[in-house]
């Protein structure tokens, strides 16, 4: 790797306050590469050549205050040489992976799509991006699949992220952003019901706020099938089968009807819809949801008096009750529950989803998924093609309609689709079904795949196009909070990489478009910006200037210039404050009101049976980040999480002669993953939990289940059937 200079590209160097005799170390105020809170912290460039910045505390970002995990703590050891990608490689007559140039292997990808799209059609040819990118690589990537390729067929993983709580967002409010406040709000209402998070392993730092809850006389309520680190700082834990969210929140509905607790004056006012949702809480009564989620009747009445009391409460939902076939109506059902307590558009109250990835949120906004244009506009709406199209300089008849969504996506490759595109993405590990997912990526006619290290799908790839990543480069992403933050550059990258909008520009000059996709990440954002203009998530009074001012502007954030002409940002030009708190006046509905979706419970794709008896479900743990390939390359992370494990209760592992440490056998009408067992009381009895973020015989996604919500696409990565035995007793 190139020596990082001493002085790197900034924006604007760190500028704390510090005691006097501490000298300020020169360093770079920028975010964490991992999830969804985007921790700040300050990296400071190496003394010595070779060596990796140092990550200093950043005390001023608000989200975080200085705070990290282990991971974001451990983040420049992935701009090693050693374990990263320094040079493209192209697949030889020989099947190997080679070293090649950057021409030679940027021509390869334009004719290995050019090669596909004339003899099978534009949409032979497939995207597949992520909920990491940037905001300028994800409007990049999605304007590049549109305009350069004319393909339909892109999609990215976030729909395997939070796609759920999105579609409810949409259907009640009108609009999807993943928390209506900041976090710190969190920390100031009177009771927060935690639905399947597990944020004192996956946000560290956000812990704080629940913990100064708790601390001011707030009471927090954890529903998650494990007693989890976070489960253990709850006043009150159900423990409900995996699958049952949905029943769960339409009981506690009902026993809010049934106690007289509803909000009558709020329902009036504020929303719409509520008479067609009763019928579907008034089926299930206390008995009849106990018996589906094993969570006895007094815990159910203790939860509403909990949630009720307080005069201000939030809902907060995570993958638990997300990845179900049912996610959407499970999330639209506490959507419910707290539209009928007036729970929702006040301050202090309300109902949000914890975004997963760096960029969960802005990567959902700008036109990498299937149905969408940038600015949260829609792909099928004319007047947002006419917008869009208008800045993109193309013709809105020329723009493709919506595309499957990620998992019918992969599931087609190899068939409609034989040319794929994927940038930020490790499907052969994080799919569902992934040995299935394996084997159809294996039967493409051409993957390229851009990538910071080997990952386990670059590996497959015809030619791997090495990137830049988040230290190296300069980028937007916004947070769990709708907050836009700025990732600057700190460190120079190694000479054989090329950032992700160099790549796209390089080849959208050898597909013909030799304007329109510039390398320079604020020129994207600036165009961006006039995408998303007018549009539900609109960027447009946000500027670097701004964001590195402010720490962060909240969207929707739309240019306001008293002089018209200003361009956004001049002077003269009067922007938005940002929006902190969404939904106080009015919900983003025709009416400003939100709307009550009727939802019914139903059983999940697969239950268990006699010949696959328990529940899997699947998640992750402290110290390792989603497909792992970048948090398996960090030593002291490995050390502390090195492989798949199988958590199950002491009382499964007895049934099944099982102790610690011995390996098991997991399998499911997919497959089998072998894993370690870990003995733990603090799971059900009925349930085993992988996580999934290793490749291999332990892959734990050889077992998940594709089957899909109808509305979000979302796979049912929280509950499939299994068998579990000694792995010494399957043949
Ligand atoms: N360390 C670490 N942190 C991460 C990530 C990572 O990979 N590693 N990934 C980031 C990303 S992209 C995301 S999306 C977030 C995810 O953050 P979380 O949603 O907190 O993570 P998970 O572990 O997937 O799931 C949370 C909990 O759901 C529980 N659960 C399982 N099934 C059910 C169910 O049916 N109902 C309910 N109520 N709960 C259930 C699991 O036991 C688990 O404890 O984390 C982000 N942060
Ligand atoms: N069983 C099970 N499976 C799951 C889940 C679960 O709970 N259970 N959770 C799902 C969820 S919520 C998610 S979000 C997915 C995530 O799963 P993946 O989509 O596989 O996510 P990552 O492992 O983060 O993969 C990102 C890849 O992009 C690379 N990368 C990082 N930065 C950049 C960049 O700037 N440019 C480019 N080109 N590449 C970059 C990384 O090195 C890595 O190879 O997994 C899903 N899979
Ligand atoms: S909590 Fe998330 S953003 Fe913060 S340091 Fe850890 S991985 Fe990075
Ligand atoms: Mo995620």
């Amino acid at each position: 790797m190139s020596t990082p200079t001493t002085t790197p590209t900034t924006l604007q160097p760190a500028q704390h306050a510090r005691p006097a005799e501490v000298p300020t170390p020169a360093g770079v105020d920028t975010h964490c590469p991992y999830c969804a809170l985007q921790c700040g912290m300050t990296l400071r460039p190496p003394a010595e050549a070779g060596a990796l910045p140092e990550v200093v505390e950043r005390t001023a970002f608000p989200v975080n205050r200085g705070a990290l995990c282990g991971k974001g703590r451990t983040s420049p050891e992935v701009l090693s040489a050693a374990v990263r990608l320094t040079g493209p490689l192209v697949r030889g007559a020989d099947g190997e992976l080679a070293p090649a140039s950057w021409d030679e292997a940027l021509d390869r990808v334009a004719a290995g799509l050019l090669r596909v799209r004339a003899a099978h059609g534009r949409d032979a040819v497939g995207v597949f991006g992520g909920g990491g990118l940037t905001n300028e690589k994800a409007y990049a990537l999605g304007k590049f699949a549109r305009v350069v390729l004319r393909t339909s067929q892109i999609d990215y993983n976030g729909r395997f992220c939070m796609s759920s709580a999105a579609a409810a967002h949409q259907r009640a409010f009108g609009l999807d952003r993943g928390l209506p406040f900041p976090l710190a709000d969190v920390a100031r209402t009177g009771c927060v019901i935690l639905v399947g998070s597990n944020l004192a392993d996956t946000m560290p730092p956000a812990l704080r706020y629940l913990t100064e809850l708790r601390d001011s006389g707030g009471t927090l309520i954890v529903i998650d099938p494990r007693r989890t680190r976070t489960a253990e700082q709850a006043d009150l834990h159900l423990q409900p089968r995996p699958g049952t969210d949905l029943a769960l929140a339409l009981g506690l509905l009902h026993l809010v009807v049934a106690e007289g607790r509803l909000d009558e004056d709020f329902i009036a006012a504020r929303t719409s819809g509520w008479e067609q949702a009763l019928p579907g809480v008034m089926a299930h009564w206390p008995e009849l949801v106990e018996r589906i989620t094993g969570v006895p009747v007094p815990q159910l009445r203790q939860a509403v008096a909990m949630f009720c009391d307080a005069a201000e409460s939030m809902v907060l939902t995570a993958r638990g009750p997300e990845q179900q076939a049912k996610g959407t109506d499970t999330v639209s059902a506490w959507i419910n529950l707290c539209l009928a307590t007036g729970r929702a558009g006040r301050p202090l109250s309300g109902y949000g989803c914890l975004t997963g990835q760096g960029n969960g949120q802005g990567g959902r906004e700008h036109g990498q998924k299937a149905d969408q244009l940038p600015g949260y506009r829609k792909l099928d709406d004319p007047a947002a093609r006419a917008h869009v199209a208008g800045v993109w300089g193309v013709d809105p008849d020329d723009l493709p309609g919506p595309g499957r969504s990620a998992y019918e996506l992969l599931d087609t490759l190899g068939g409609d689709i034989r040319a794929l595109l994927l940038m930020g993405s490790n499907p052969v590990v994080s799919a569902p079904r992934a040995a299935h997912v394996a084997e159809r990526i294996a039967a493409l006619d051409f993957l390229a795949v851009c990538d910071v290290v080997l990952s386990e799908t670059a590996a497959m790839a015809d030619v791997v196009l090495p990137v830049t990543q988040w230290a190296e480069e300069t980028g937007t992403t916004t947070n769990l909070e709708g907050r836009v933050v700025l990732r600057r550059k700190a460190v120079d990258p190694p000479p054989g990489v090329r950032s992700d909008l160099e790549v796209l520009g390089a080849l959208a000059g050898r597909l013909g478009w030799e304007q329109g996709f510039p390398a320079d990440p604020e020129e994207v954002f600036d165009e961006l910006r006039r995408a998303s203009e007018g549009g539900p998530a609109d960027y447009s009074g946000i500027s670097y200037a701004r964001i590195a001012a402010e720490d962060g502007v909240f969207w929707p954030c739309p240019r306001r210039p008293s002089d018209a002409t200003a361009a956004p940002g001049a002077p003269g030009a009067v922007d938005s404050p940002g929006t902190p708190r969404l939904f106080l006046d009015r919900f983003a509905t025709p009416d400003g009101r939100a709307r009550f979706t009727p939802v019914q419970d139903r059983p999940s794709a697969e239950e268990p049976s006699a010949d696959f008896p328990y529940y899997l479900t699947t998640g992750r743990v402290l110290a390792q980040y989603q497909s792992g390939a970048q948090t398996r390359r960090v030593r002291e992370l490995n050390e502390a999480a090195p492989g798949p494990f199988v958590q199950l209760h002491p009382r499964l592992a007895d049934r099944l002669g099982v102790a610690e440490g011995d390996p098991l056998a997991v399998t499911s009408r997919r497959g089998r993953a072998v894993a370690p067992a870990r003995v733990s009381a603090a799971i059900r009895p009925d349930t085993v939990f992988m996580p999934f973020h290793w490749p291999g015989s332990g892959r734990a996604n050889t077992v998940t289940n594709p089957a899909l919500d109808p509305t979000s696409r979302m796979p049912e990565f929280k509950v499939c059937a299994v068998r579990v035995e000694r792995a010494s007793d399957v043949r």
